[in-house]
């Protein structure tokens, strides 16, 4: 098959999940054509199945702002026309579906009628997708894309309550390749702690609806109990809000602000508890990472978090803001080694379910349907 798939090419969770989905669609013979503003961060260099097409957005002094929903029209008429693709898969609503909408129609003058899966992936809806600006063209892209899904039942509900939608969407839930996160070694660990302080992580883009002051509330009561390092990956706008507050609270040196690094398999690897007290989460995939890594949650009871953490199985979920409750959960996940070790096997086994190879075939059949003429959702 020759798959066209646009993303945005930065460090957040839609970007990340369309870029996994092509170098397991590439490894496994397929042709994967990725088109984006930039090379997105996981692309697989060494996959000679996937290729990246830029987005060139001309610049011109009329303009107070440059047209790049244009510019990604034509990338993807010329990608399609081009690489002769069967099918355009667009991750995030805004402004991917949208324009695949345009490219779709330039197309249809060619004589060559591609059909597009929009994928939803969150805040494209219960956000961003929310502000007037943006709303009516969500929806109409939405109606109008050939098949439409969403990474968690939650959003699929919350998209159907939100906007006037007129066809079905499935859920075809977020994936994690087992097999790149494990356990490091004591080695490692002594990196970070010192053997007798529990790791602490948080991983995400640093922006008011992840709650980062909640991150720090809660280690700071971890901390007040039992020795522990905190580990924060990523960057953002409230990443100098963060250390101001680490300093106010006095557990800046038990604080470790990592950034934007690569490494994040390895970090969880030596992590013991993965923090995630968002505002809404549409489905939490820094969470399944974690897991996968043997790695507990604790997080808020929002969105489609309650689909991927199960409560007092694999760690817990608190109403959001409940910083004590969370504080509470972690202690006790970390109060025995039996205890850590029973939650660690079960986030594991969790995250199986969730298992690249599995979601692959999914997004596989709904192609192979499309292309088919099939009408999988609407
Ligand atoms: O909003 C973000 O955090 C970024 C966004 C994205 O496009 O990367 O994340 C959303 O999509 C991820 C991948 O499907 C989900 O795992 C995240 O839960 C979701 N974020 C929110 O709903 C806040």
């Amino acid at each position: 098959m020759r798959i066209g798939v646009v993303c945005h090419p930065t460090f957040g969770g839609s970007g990340v999940m369309a870029t996994e989905l092509a170098n397991h669609l590439g490894r496994l013979g397929h042709d994967l054509h990725v088109i984006s503003y930039a090379l997105p961060v996981r692309l697989d260099p060494f996959n000679a199945q996937v290729h990246f097409h830029e987005v060139q957005v001309q610049d011109y002094p009329l303009f107070l702002y440059q047209p790049y929903e244009l510019a990604l029209s034509s990338a993807m008429v010329e990608t399609v026309r081009k690489e002769k693709l069967d099918i355009l898969h667009v991750h995030y609503a805004i402004p991917h579906a949208y324009a695949a909408f345009m490219a779709r129609q330039i197309l249809m003058d060619h004589g060559v009628d591609i059909p597009v899966v929009t994928t939803l992936h969150g805040t494209d809806i219960t956000l961003v997708g929310q502000l007037p600006a943006y709303k009516p063209a969500v929806a109409f892209s939405i109606n109008h894309s050939t098949a439409v899904t969403a990474v968690s039942e939650s959003l699929r509900r919350e998209t159907i309550a939100q906007f006037d939608i007129q066809r079905e969407i499935l859920v075809v839930p977020n994936f994690v390749d087992v097999k790149r996160y494990g356990r490091g070694d004591a080695a490692a660990r002594a990196h970070i702690a010192h053997p007798d302080e529990a790791i602490l992580c948080h991983v995400s883009n640093f922006r008011k609806v992840k709650r980062i002051p909640d991150v720090l509330h809660i280690f700071s009561k971890v901390r007040a109990q039992r020795p522990s390092k905190l580990v924060l990956v990523g960057d953002g706008p409230e990443r100098l809000p963060a250390e101001r507050l680490a300093a106010e609270l006095g557990i800046s040196q038990d604080v470790l602000f990592f950034g934007k690094t690569s490494d994040v398999e390895r970090i969880l690897g030596v992590s013991d508890l993965f923090l995630l007290p968002s505002e809404t989460e549409s489905f939490g995939l820094a969470a399944l990472e974690a897991m996968a890594s043997s790695v507990p949650v604790i997080a808020s009871r929002a969105g489609g978090l309650p689909e991927v953490i199960t409560h007092g199985v694999n760690g817990y979920l608190e109403d959001i803001g409940d910083v004590s409750g969370m504080a509470q959960r972690a202690l006790h996940i970390l109060s025995s080694e039996s205890t850590l070790a029973m939650f660690s096997q079960q986030a594991l086994e969790a995250s199986h379910r969730f298992s690249m190879e599995q979601i692959g075939q999914t997004y596989l059949k709904l192609y192979t349907s499309l292309i088919h003429g099939g009408e999988a959702n609407g």
